[in-house]
């Protein structure tokens, strides 16, 4: 059985063009329901410690150092399936295999500065939760 909610991050990128309306309307056009959000600028600390399942990539200093640059807005997602299905609405991690229609098709200007986060697994999407949101901050 899979789960019904998924993690995301409107990343610095998107935020710092006005990106980030055009992004959550694309969001709850396809079904997804905001259980809990918030903007946050994320420490250096904070961000490698939430990228730590990649830490020693190559990417990892560079992506540390982009995703602690600037503000990001986190949030809870609900609907049925919401990890597959929301990865499917994001697209690939390179814009450049992202398919049409895809917020990443639309918004990443590169396969670093993507646009946004979304979850790999339910596990990881309740990890996640956790890491930005509190019980009383989630409306679920
Ligand atoms: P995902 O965000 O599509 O799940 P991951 O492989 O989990 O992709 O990588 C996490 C993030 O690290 C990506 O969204 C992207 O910002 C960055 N990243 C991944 N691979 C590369 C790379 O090859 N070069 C530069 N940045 C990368
Ligand atoms: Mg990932």
């Amino acid at each position: 059985m899979t789960g019904n909610q998924t993690f995301t991050m409107i990343k610095p990128d998107a935020v710092s063009k006005n990106h980030t309306g055009a992004i959550l309307k694309m969001f709850t056009d396809n079904g997804f329901t905001i259980a809990a959000m918030k903007l946050v600028r994320l420490t250096r600390e904070q961000a490698c410690a939430f990228y730590d399942v990649h830490r020693g990539k190559p990417f990892y200093d560079g992506l540390t150092e982009f995703m602690s640059s600037g503000p990001v807005v986190a949030a809870c997602l609900l609907k049925d399936n919401a990890v597959a299905d929301f990865r499917q609405l994001i697209g690939a991690t390179d814009p450049a295999e992202a398919a049409d229609g895809t917020v990443r098709k639309l918004f990443a200007e590169s396969k670093s500065r993507n646009a946004v986060h979304g979850s790999d697994s339910d596990e990881n999407a309740a990890i996640e939760s956790d890491f930005f949101f509190s019980k009383i901050e989630r409306v679920l």
